[in-house]
């Protein structure tokens, strides 16, 4: 646990008592803090209890008692409308803190030979395996590397700060928002396309939010920027003014200045002469564009901290992945099954479908604005497509003379009908993949519970199957 002493002696409001809650609670009390915390939620608030976090109905309380109020990245700041809590503490005045603006004002109040580096990773897409990826070849190097922020452990709940270790943190669009004081001598933005829409009140809000990662930064740092979307690129131009030293990264085109990952030959061009650096395609756990885009990334930020070329290249082969993305769970009578559940856009579940070849598809749940229009292009590629949640009548629209398509309504239904399909084919090496272009909080608690569950159904044919026992992976 980092400790928090910024407010000691004072009373603090933390609201929303999930992982960044009870982490900044907990971090608030051991540094001295009174702490006020509460949740909208009866069962999460008990949940809290038990994890031995004092609760006050902060709706009851004075708030001109309280020194900053703490919101949880998933509360409503600015829209749709602000929380209620977030209105009763502005009436009076009352800063309005995420724990990142935690950490980060822990890390500036240290002397500075004393302060750890940070490397802040955003975008769209990727994110998660960037910043893992980073932490890889980090501790491959022998650099005390410690990985966490939207990627699943709350930044607070990271070991104590330390002058030579490395942060890694995943920081999503709602986390910067509440995150003004933030440095990263490394920062890397991955790409942009719509999401969270409502929670920015558009993309232009939502934009602003992810290039918050950049203020901060200072002569030295290393800005990084995918440039293969448009809004990358603008945003390349955009920072021109930026003391830090901007390192474009690609995996369409072959930068003159940059590093660039075109069909897997990773190529650094950092000093304006390319050398290459080997082939991504031998990494088996980034395989496809934007994987290769990503190593690209976390090349130059390793760079950036001083990591050799050769010693990165290892990491990157050596690198597992991460569960629910691209994962292969299990194979079975010719059939693999490849669960993707983080893809819950359809810029996600693009990536998948271009890295693939013929699939099975499964798809559906909460579905974004965009819905699965956009992936128009892939739609030849599916075999049939299995329809679950919400979304199914919107995608069987969409999907209409396109491609075929079955209403499975659950995901247990939609992996038992691919599998027979698949089987039955015939085909050699046929693939059942869950990458759903959607949320799951219709079906399942998280993404992470949707992945967990497909790999339960998956397990399950195994057993079931006259076949034999289920080969995984
Ligand atoms: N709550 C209320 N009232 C409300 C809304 C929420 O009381 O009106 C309460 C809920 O009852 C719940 C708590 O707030 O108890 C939830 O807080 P939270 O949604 O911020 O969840 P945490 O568990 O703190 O998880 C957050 C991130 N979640 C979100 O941003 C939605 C996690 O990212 C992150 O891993 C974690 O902090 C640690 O940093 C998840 C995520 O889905 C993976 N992120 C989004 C994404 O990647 O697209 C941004």
């Amino acid at each position: 646990m980092i400790p928090v002493t910024e407010y000691a002696g004072r009373d603090v409001a933390v609201f929303g008592l999930g992982r960044t809650g009870l982490s900044a609670a907990k971090a608030l009390a051991a540094g001295g803090a009174r702490v006020h915390a509460w949740d909208d939620d009866e069962a999460t608030r008990e949940r809290a209890a038990q994890a031995g976090v004092t609760l006050s109905d902060i709706n009851k309380r004075d708030w001109q008692t309280f020194a900053a109020l703490v919101l949880s990245p998933g509360v409503p700041y600015r829209y749709p409308q602000p929380h209620r809590v977030v209105r009763m503490a502005e009436a009076v005045g009352v800063p309005v803190v995420g724990d990142m603006e935690l950490f980060a004002r822990a890390v500036l109040a240290l002397p500075e030979r004393g302060r750890p580096k940070v490397v802040g990773v955003t975008g769209t897409n990727g994110k998660s395996t960037t910043t893992a990826l980073i932490g890889h070849i980090l501790r491959h190097a022998g650099i005390d590397a410690r990985v966490g922020g939207n990627i699943g452990t709350g930044v607070l709940d990271m070991a104590p700060l330390h002058a030579n270790a490395v942060y890694v943190l995943e920081l999503s669009s709602y986390q910067l928002d509440l995150a003004k004081s933030l440095h990263c001598n490394v920062s890397v933005f991955l790409n942009l396309s719509p999401d969270h829409l409502d929670r920015h009140g558009g993309m232009e809000g939502y934009r602003a939010a992810k290039k918050r990662i950049f203020n901060g930064q200072q002569a030295g740092d290393t800005a990084i920027v995918g440039v293969d979307d448009v809004n990358g690129q603008a945003l390349a131009i955009g920072l021109k003014r930026t003391p830090a030293r901007v390192c474009q990264v690609s995996s369409e085109f072959a930068l003159g200045k940059g590093v660039s990952a075109v069909d897997g030959r990773l190529f650094d061009s950092l000093t304006g002469k390319a050398v290459l650096v080997g082939d991504l395609r031998e990494a088996r756990a980034l395989q496809g564009a934007h994987n290769h885009q990503n190593a690209a990334a976390a090349y130059a930020a390793c760079r950036a901290l001083g990591v050799d070329s050769a010693t990165i290249l290892k990491g990157l082969k050596s690198f597992p992945g991460l569960p629910h993305r691209l994962e292969i769970v299990g194979q079975q009578g010719g059939v693999t099954f490849i669960n993707d559940s983080k893809a819950t856009n359809a810029q996600a579940a693009e990536q998948a479908l271009k890295a693939l070849g013929r699939v099975y598809w499964i798809a559906g749940g909460v579905a974004k604005a965009e819905g699965i229009g956009p992936l128009e292009p892939y739609f030849p590629k599916v075999a049939r497509a299995y329809l679950i949640g919400e979304a199914e009548e919107a995608f069987s629209r969409t999907l209409k003379g396109k491609a075929p398509t079955r209403r499975c309504g659950t995901l247990e239904q939609a992996v038992h009908q691919a599998f027979e399909d698949a089987r039955a084919s015939g085909e050699k090496d046929a693939v059942v993949l869950l990458s759903p272009a959607c949320a799951s909080f219709d079906q399942f608690t998280s993404f992470e519970a949707r992945g967990d569950k497909f790999r339960d159904i998956v397990k399950g044919l195994g057993a079931a199957s006259p076949h034999g026992a289920m080969e995984s992976a």
